[in-house]
This record gives C-alpha cells, structure tokens and sequence, in this order.
C-alpha cells in the first residue's frame, strides 16, 4: 500500500529545516518546525495511549493556539479522524456533534470541562481532554513526557482525515467526510496556484475550525515551509502592524471591509506583501475596487465549499476580475439548468464540480448524500453561477436557502426551528439582508400566536442567545401579523428581505 497520510508531505518539508520558525506571533512563543514535529509526535503517543485507533473521530472545540494546529497533526498522523467545532457553539448544538459523530476523544477548553463533561458522559465518550488559548490544559500536561518521535500510520487515500459539519438547509447539520486525498490534492493544487515558496510569510487572523483557516491557509504554508505569524484573532490595527513582516494574507470579505476603514492600512504597510486573497462569501466590487485604489494590490477571490475545499480561483498571473471567483482548479466544473442540461457561458445554473477534492459524502447520512451527488459523480453545490465570456466563473446567487455572514454559514431553517419553540411565537420566518460589516445580516420576521402579545424582540434574541451560536442570532426580530405566502403556501422571503430592508432605512 503507498502511504497517502497527508502528514507524511508536511514532514518531508518540515524535516528540511528543523530549526526554522513555523509560528510566531506576539502572544506566542517562537515554534520551530522540529517543536511541530515533537509536539505532535507527543500528542500522537497520548491519543493513542488513550486507546483512539485509526478511523476513530476526535473532536476538538478549543480556542485559537499552536497546540490546537498540533493536535490537529497529532490526529492525522495517529490515523483519527480530526473533527474541530466553532468556538461559538452552545451545549445543544454541542450535544448533537458530539452524539452523531461518536468521537473517542472530545478535546475542550477548561473553562467549558464540566457541562462538556455531562455532554461527553451521556455519549459515552472515554476521554475529555482540556487545552485552552494559550496553549496549556490536560492534552499538554500529559504528553509531555511522552517520546518526540511517532512513527505516522499509513493511510489510504480514500481514508478520513476530517469531518467538518454543515449546517442543512432542512434538518440537522451534516459531517462532510474529508479523506487525506482530498485534503492533499487541493493544497498541492493551492500551494503552486498561488506560488507559495519557503520565504512566505503568512499572517494568519481566521479561525482554525473550519476549511479556510485550516486547511487553505496553513496548508499552503506547511508545504513551501514558510512561517506563520499567527493571531488570535482578527483585529484591524494588529493586522495593519504585522503586514510590514508578511507576504500573503488570507481573508474574508469583512476584513477587508473593516481594513479599508482604518486610515492607518496604507500602500506602505503592504509594501512586502504579495498576495490577498478573499472568499468564503461574496467580495463586493466596491471593497475590491477600493483595496486596490489605496494599497495597489488586487485582491484574488476564490471560490470553495466545506464539501470540496477550493473549487476556483482568480488567476495568480493575469486579469483578477471583480465579482467573479476566477477559474476552476484541478476539478471539473459544469453550470447547469433545471433539467440537469449544461447551459450556454452567459446564462446562469446551479455549478456542479468533479474531481479529487470532492469529499466521501455526509457521516452516517447515505439518502443525504445520494441526494446531492449526480449519477455521474458530480456534486451539486447549490450555488447560482454563470461563466462569461471570458471563461471567469461568477456565483451570481445560492439554490440554497443559506445567508453567510461575515464568513460564517447560518442556516435559516435551523434559525427558524429555535425560535419556533418560544413560548408565544406562533410562526416564523429567517432571511438575510445586506450588512456593511458581515455582508448580510441575519434578521428574523415573528408572527405571535395565541398567548404571544406581549413577546419582545429583545426576549426572543435573549432566549436564543442561550441556545444557538451568537453569529447565528438575529441581529432584528420584526413581529408580523402573517407571513407573507405564494399560491403554493411558500414563504415569500424576498418580500421579506425588502420588508426588512425598508425597516432598517426608516
Ligand atoms: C461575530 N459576530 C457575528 C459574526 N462574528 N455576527 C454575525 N456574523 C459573524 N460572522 C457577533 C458576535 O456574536 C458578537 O455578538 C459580536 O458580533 C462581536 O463578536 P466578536 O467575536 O468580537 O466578533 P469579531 O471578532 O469582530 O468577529 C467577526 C469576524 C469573525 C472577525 C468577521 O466572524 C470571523 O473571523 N469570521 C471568519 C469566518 C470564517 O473563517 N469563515 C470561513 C468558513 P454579540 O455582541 O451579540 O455577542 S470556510 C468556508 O466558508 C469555505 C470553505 C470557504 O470558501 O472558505
Ligand atoms: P461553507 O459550507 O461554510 O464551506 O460555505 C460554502 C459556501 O460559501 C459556498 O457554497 C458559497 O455559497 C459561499 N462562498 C464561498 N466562497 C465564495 C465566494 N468567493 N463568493 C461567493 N460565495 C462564496
């Protein structure tokens, strides 16, 4: 069997140069290759001694440190499953993740251990580890007396390497299976694309749970053996502070919305940057116009799912056009109708991609998977696109009932659900509306029921609050008498956006 682990490319790289620095940061120690290398090894030895086996999921909802991106090396070299959890989650959504994936390890924050642990005791997960931001908790102090070498255990290419949820347009969230090839194909395919070579510097502010952060971000890196510097968080003047000392920086929209708004992020301070790009939501024409009035830089949009990783991307040599997400990568791509026929450049349909990158379907659902799978191999991905005449791809509009916002994927069914079992709430409805900051916004249209006259916007936001992740909450609530309905009894949701649109004005 050929080994298809993907750690086994990183480490040819990282083995190259042990004593380079991997990660720095200003509220990080300095972390050399040969640091990633042991760290992870140790970790590897504690998961295993803990008696997770190959295939076995362990699911992480920590903050952002380098002992996070180690484990997450720590469980592709000891064959788990890695399954990281947005930090904004709440125990409910937390229960369902940890209940449907069946990890054999949960690693937490030690803030959250004891409702985690009633979580964790209820699925009969064996272990609950702890780590927190900055680095420390049970999972460091017990591997570091273990060795600092693991012998990584090979893996087929169709083998999971990750599972990351999506939320569905109807129903629960789903666990999109990543194998080691799909992972490796798109950071070999991501890494030349974009020309990454061992002097880049990457300034990393995204979150590390879910694919842009992880895997399209450090990926890319971990192969050129470039450095990292590495932030907890997104923050403008930060940002601005490190661009001097980088190469590449990856974004969502909103950052750069919110650079453009700070008069110190200047032509100077990018002086040795090479590369921005953008996705995981749509970049406005005027952000990327302005971006490249005051920096000179054009920002390069790419395009990408959970379920597929980086599906297209803008050029890195030749014409990065606005509003379009440039080309595909190494995948097919196909715009079609309907009736499933392929239409004409120009004309708009749902995309439909093939390839390596493609994930191995959703975790336990097979109906779910077949369901968005053509008979021939390609998976439909719910975003309205058309291709012109030029052959740039432009997603013009999502099939899906999904509003992302400030990066984040929120679905309003589930949205929906929640507010629906408010005591006095007879019916709702959830849609997006544009945001200067986030891009859209999420805003819920009430109708009361019976025993519902005297219910608040305020106390419904405050009861969700509770239960869902704060991305996910409304920023406006407006009560109705109904909800405004077609022939067919659907919800009108575009009448309702303009509704919230001319609220929001007034
Ligand atoms: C925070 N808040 C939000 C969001 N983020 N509300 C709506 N949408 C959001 N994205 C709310 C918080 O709940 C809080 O509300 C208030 O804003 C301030 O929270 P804070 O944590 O301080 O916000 P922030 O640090 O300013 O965060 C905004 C952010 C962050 C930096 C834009 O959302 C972010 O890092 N987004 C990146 C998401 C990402 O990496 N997506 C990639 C998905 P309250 O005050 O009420 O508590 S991967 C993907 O999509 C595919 C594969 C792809 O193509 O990449
Ligand atoms: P996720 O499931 O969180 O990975 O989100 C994937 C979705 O984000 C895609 O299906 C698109 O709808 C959207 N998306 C990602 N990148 C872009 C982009 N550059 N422009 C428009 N939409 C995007």
């Amino acid at each position: 069997m050929t080994d298809s682990n993907l750690y086994r490319l990183f480490e040819t790289r990282f083995a190259r140069q042990p004593d380079a620095i991997a990660f720095e940061g200003p509220e990080i120690r300095p972390y050399t290759f040969r640091d990633v290398m042991e760290g992870s090894a140790r970790i590897a030895h504690l998961l295993a001694s803990e008696g997770a086996k190959p295939g076995d999921r362990v699911a992480v909802q920590v903050g952002k440190s380098v002992e996070a991106v180690l484990l997450y090396l720590a469980c592709l070299r000891a064959g788990l499953v890695y399954l990281p959890l947005n930090t904004a989650y709440k125990s409910a959504e937390l229960d369902y993740f940890i209940s449907d994936s069946e990890p054999a390890v949960v690693v937490c924050d030690p803030a959250h251990e004891s409702e985690v642990g009633e979580i964790v005791a209820k699925a009969g997960v064996k272990t609950l580890l702890t780590l927190d931001e900055s680095g420390n908790g049970t999972l460091i102090e017990r591997s570091a007396g273990l060795p600092a070498t693991f012998e990584t255990v090979a893996r087929e290419k169709d083998d999971l390497a990750a599972i990351l949820y999506t939320s569905g347009t109807t129903g629960r969230s789903k666990g999109a299976m990543l194998s080691h090839d799909n992972l490796a194909s798109n950071a070999i395919t991501l890494h030349r694309h974009w020309q990454f070579h061992p002097g880049d510097v990457l300034l990393h502010a995204l979150p590390i749970f879910h694919v842009h952060g992880l895997f399209v971000a450090l990926h890319c890196v971990f192969l050129a053996g470039g450095k990292v510097i590495f932030l907890k968080k997104f923050d403008s003047a930060d940002v601005i502070r490190h661009f001097p000392a980088s190469t590449v920086f990856m974004a969502v929209p909103t950052f750069y919305v919110r650079l453009l708004a700070d008069p110190a992020f200047t032509r100077d301070a990018c002086r040795n940057m090479r590369l921005f790009t953008s996705g995981s939501a749509p970049l406005l024409e005027e952000t990327f116009n302005a971006f490249t009035a005051r920096t000179g830089h054009v920002i390069l949009e790419r395009y990408g799912m959970t379920e597929a990783g980086m599906i297209t991307s803008n050029p890195y040599d030749g014409l990065r056009k606005a509003g379009t997400v440039g080309f595909a990568l190494d995948n097919e791509a196909r715009i079609v109708d309907d009736a499933g026929r392929v239409v004409a450049d120009g004309e708009i349909g749902i995309l439909e991609i093939r390839g390596p990158n493609v994930f191995k379907g959703y975790w336990r659902m097979p109906e779910k998977t077949a369901e968005e799978f053509r008979p021939d191999g390609f998976f439909i991905t719910g975003d309205m696109t058309c291709r012109d005449e030029d052959g740039y791809y432009r997603i013009v509009g999502r099939a899906k009932d999904l509003i992302i916002s400030g990066g984040y994927n929120v679905y309003p069914k589930e949205i929906e659900s929640f507010i629906d079992e408010i005591p006095g709430v007879g019916e709702s409805a959830v849609v997006g509306v544009p945001h200067p900051d986030f891009g859209e916004a999420v805003v819920a249209f009430v109708v009361p029921g019976t025993d519902g006259e005297t219910l608040t916007a305020a106390e419904v936001i405050a009861t969700i609050k509770d239960k869902i992740a704060n991305f996910k909450v409304p920023k406006a609530v407006y009560f109705v008498p109904e909800l405004p309905r077609n022939t067919m009894g659907k919800v009108q949701k575009n009448q309702l956006r303009d509704q919230a649109i001319s609220a929001a004005k007034a």
